[in-house]
Formats: C-alpha cells, structure tokens, sequence
C-alpha cells in the first residue's frame, strides 16, 4: 500500500525559538508505553539514507528531540518519532525514534503507535505498509480490528551468557540485537513486579555500568544500552515477563518490541522455539506482545513479527512560545 505524499515540511530547519505553527504531534501508547509523533511542521532533513537522517537530526535539529521528549513537554518515559520520506522504493514512510537521552535504532512499540498514528489521520487503511528506519526496512500490518503486526529487522545474539557481578550478585546473560542492543538475563535474582520498578531500574543500570567498565559491546562497538531481565509471567496464559531499562534511566512499560526480538533470537539460537511457535512476552505491568520468528537469511538471524495494539491519547499542535526558557527542553 502507498501512502499519500506527507505534507511538506516547513521549508527550511526551524530556529530554535521559531516552530512551525503547524507542528502537528499525534500521542500514542502502545501497552502503556507512550510514543509522540512528528507528523508535518518537523525539521526538514536533506539525507538521502535513513541513516544519514539521523546523523543530522542529531548533529543539527537536536533541540527538536529535547522539545518533544524531555521535561516539560515530556518524560524520560516519552519516545518521540519523526516521520520522513521513504528511503527505499516500495517504501511508504521512514521513521527515526528518539527518547530524553538520545536515539534509537528501532523501537517496536514505537512503530506499532506510529501505523496507530497513520490509521488514525486516515493516511492508512487495514493492509500492509513498510517503514524504513536507520537500522532497516521494517514490514507493517495494520489489521482490522486496530492491532498491529511489525515484521522486525533480523535478530540474533552476538555473545552467550557474559558473566556480571552487581550488588554482590553474580549473573550471565546474552547480548542480542533486536533492532537495539540488549544484556538478556534471566538468572538475575530480581522479582520483576510493578510494585519493584524503581528498584529494578537501579540494579539494571548497575549492570550497564558493569557491561560498559568490562568492554561487553556490540557489533562494530556499539553501546549495549538496553538490559533485558526476564522470567517467569504471572499470567498463567503467557510465556514470560520482562524489565526492560531503556537508555537513560526509562524503563519499558510495553514488552518491548526490540527487547522481545532479542529475546527471541535468544530462545532461537538455544532450541527453545521453533519458528512459528507464539511466544506472549509479558511487560512488567502486564501488557502483552504475541510475537514469533521465522528463520532469516543469514545463518543465525532471525526474522521477529510482533503482534501489538496502539492507543491514540492526544492529536495537538506543538507551541514553542518566544519567551519560554523552557520550550525546547530541559536539561538542554
Ligand atoms: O518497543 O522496541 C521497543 C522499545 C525500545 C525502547 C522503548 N521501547
């Protein structure tokens, strides 16, 4: 399915003091985790890759994430998203996901609000679409009955069972590529209950810190910014629950999109789910994603689908008023 052509965006790289006016931000939650898209008025990016885009959404128009994500139009909970022109023929879109410290390669949740976000402004009707983002083509469904399917980038793990002590605690876990970098662990001795989020989000960025002071990196050096605890779900009906710590100091209220990708490559390179086989990953507030793998093209890869739903919250117009010192966010 093509998409209409986006509306052009406002001509030239916004100053900082001087949005569009017609910056149109759609919010979502996916499982209750939130995403805010940039639909039209965002800043204009000349890339030719989805890659090349984020180097200069980053290099040059980083106010914009600050502004749509951190405090106090957002939260370190908040995952921004901005839409783009499609990068590769076929495509219909391109997205780049942020949160308050810094950018994402994929976001899975964030692509399931985003179809939500489409479907919503009418641009889209139930049928396939592809979005392409700075780590690869992601293929979409939006379905009838309002639930999304995201057909992932390849995953796989990279490193078994690294050893890492934490709060005198010794654990293993994988490190796995599910369009993010993930520490996957499950023998970390944490109950992972709602009631425990503050207390998880401190153990598990003891275990960045660890990962980070032991060189545990990966592919090409990349920062394994994302720790995946997982264990048993309380619901009898699922598979397993998770703790995700995002980067910064965010945790995941939705499964994870990329997190349940990794840990499928996991349980794929472990024998422990045969392609085609339903895995409920359950988040540690009880949202659930349905997800499965078909083997991908390269020995060890995986190919993720999840299965998701969407929320719309909010449909607005962003406002940076000249004489807030806080309109483009906080801390700068
Ligand atoms: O769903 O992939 C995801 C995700 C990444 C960070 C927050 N959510």
């Amino acid at each position: 399915m093509n998409l209409p052509p986006l509306p052009s965006f406002s001509g030239s790289a916004p100053a900082v003091a001087a949005a569009s006016p017609t910056t149109r931000i759609i919010d979502t939650h996916t499982g209750g985790e939130p995403t805010r898209l940039v639909v039209s008025g965002g800043p204009v990016l000349r890339g030719i890759t989805m890659a090349e885009r984020l180097q200069e959404l980053r290099d040059f128009h980083d106010h914009w994430r600050r502004a749509l994500v951190t405090e106090p139009r957002g939260s370190a909970v908040m995952v921004g998203a901005l839409l783009t022109e499609a990068e590769r023929p076929g495509s219909d879109a391109g997205v780049i996901f942020f949160n308050s410290a810094g950018y994402l390669g994929m976001c899975g949740h964030g692509s399931i609000g985003v179809v939500a976000s489409l479907a919503h402004l009418g641009r889209i009707r139930p049928g396939p679409l592809r979005l392409d983002t700075p780590v690869g083509t992601i293929q979409a469904e939006f379905m009838l009955d309002g639930t999304v399917r995201i057909d992932n980038v390849p995953a796989y793990r990279l490193h078994h069972q690294v050893a890492v002590t934490v709060q005198g605690h010794t654990m293993h876990g994988d490190v796995a590529w599910g369009g993010n970098w993930f520490f996957v662990c499950a023998d970390h001795g944490q109950t992972l209950t709602s009631d425990r989020v503050d207390a998880l989000a401190a153990f598990t960025t003891q275990i960045r810190q660890a990962l980070q002071a032991q060189d545990v990196r990966g592919a090409g050096g990349a920062e394994v910014d994302h720790i995946q605890l997982t264990g048993p779900a309380l619901d009898p009906g699922n598979s397993g629950r998770n703790f995700v710590l995002c980067p910064g100091l965010s945790w995941d209220r939705s499964p994870c999109g990329t997190g349940t990708s990794a840990k499928l490559a996991c349980l794929a390179a472990e024998g422990q789910l045969a392609p085609g086989s339903v895995w409920r990953q359950e988040s540690v507030i009880g949202s659930v994603f349905e997800a499965s793998y078909q083997h991908g093209e390269r020995e060890g890869e995986v190919r993720p689908s999840l299965l998701g739903r969407a929320y719309v919250l909010l449909d607005g117009q962003f406002i940076a008023q000249p004489d807030d010192p806080f309109a483009w966010g906080w801390p700068a």
